[in-house]
């Protein structure tokens, strides 16, 4: 008998969340609460932290938790060490669902950077108009260059004053569209984006849009985790959930 925890808040994590409910499996879907009203899931649900490696530990030993799927995104790196950890102390089975990184396309512009700071530092001197498309968690580090207008898209409205002298905000939230994001590009003039190398399809929108203006785009490289296993579909993770003793 299974208990899976499906640690969640990607695309990934709802596809998987829809395979575990239609064949009945007991699971419980996990976000960390970083949004208001995050999207339902077919699925018991639990949100906000565990408390750490020790929270989780205890969580997994309270709740007969069988196994657990990471499936959070890849820049979810201290939820995907915590879980690492936690796995390690109590021998609980656990797998990483997680879509390839993207690759740049013939005549697409990028420059690749390792983290936020170097996102920062590749942008131009000169005032540019820049879609910094990376949420809400990392807008403070940009007014290092407050010379720029960015164009900021988040999931919420912001509670307080923006960091940023010069810059609109779209509330939205994803998985975007190629033509919705090739419109947002034009309508607000955008000269250059900043993205995480999220990969998958939700957020590739903007990438194809840019590829149509011509746009260069500053790639954020994902951060680095402790090894796990990886799975890349839904048919891998079932396949390891059915045949894990947990
Ligand atoms: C709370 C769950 C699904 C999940 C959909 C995916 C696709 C849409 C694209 C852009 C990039 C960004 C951001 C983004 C995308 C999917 C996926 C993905 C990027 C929700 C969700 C939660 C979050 C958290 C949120 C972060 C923010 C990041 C916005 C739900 C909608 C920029 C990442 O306001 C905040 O505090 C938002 C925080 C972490 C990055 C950041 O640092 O601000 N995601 N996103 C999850 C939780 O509580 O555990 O609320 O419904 C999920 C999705 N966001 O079911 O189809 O699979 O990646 N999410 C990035 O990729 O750069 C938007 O605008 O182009
Ligand atoms: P993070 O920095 O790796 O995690 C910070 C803390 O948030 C974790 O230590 C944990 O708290 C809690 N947490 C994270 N994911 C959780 C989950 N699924 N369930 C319960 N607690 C969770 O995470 P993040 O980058 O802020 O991302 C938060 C969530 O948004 C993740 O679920 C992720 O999949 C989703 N998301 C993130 C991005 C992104 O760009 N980072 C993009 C799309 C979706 P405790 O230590 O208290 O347990």
């Amino acid at each position: 008998m299974t208990r899976t925890l499906v640690l969640g808040g990607t695309t990934e994590a709802s596809k998987l969340a829809r395979a575990l409910a239609e064949v009945g499996e007991e699971a419980v879907f996990s976000y960390a609460g970083r949004t208001a009203s995050p999207v339902a899931q077919p699925l018991p649900m639990r949100v906000g932290g565990f408390g750490g490696v020790d929270g989780l530990v205890d969580y997994l030993l309270e709740e007969g938790i069988s196994h657990v799927v990471d499936a959070t995104h890849p820049f979810a790196a201290q939820m995907s060490c915590n879980v690492v950890a936690a796995c390690t102390r109590t021998g609980v089975p656990l797998c990483a669902f997680e879509r390839p990184a993207w690759r740049p396309g013939p005549g697409d512009d990028w420059t690749g950077v390792a983290d936020i700071d170097a996102a920062v530092q590749a942008l131009p001197e000169e005032a540019a108009r820049i879609f910094l498309a990376i949420g809400k968690q990392h807008i403070a580090e940009f007014a290092a260059k407050p010379q720029h207008h960015y164009l900021l898209r988040l999931v919420d409205e912001p509670e307080a004053a923006l960091p940023l002298p010069d810059c609109s905000v779209e509330i939205a939230r994803g998985p975007f569209d190629e033509a919705g994001d090739l419109a947002l590009l034009q309508r607000h003039g955008i000269t250059h984006l900043v993205s995480k190398n999220a990969g998958g399809r939700g957020a590739s929108a903007k990438l194809a849009a840019a590829r149509a203006l011509n746009l260069p785009i500053i790639m954020i490289d994902r951060p680095k985790v402790p090894p796990r296993k990886i799975y890349g579909d839904v048919a891998e993770v079932m396949a390891w959930l059915f045949h894990t003793p947990g």
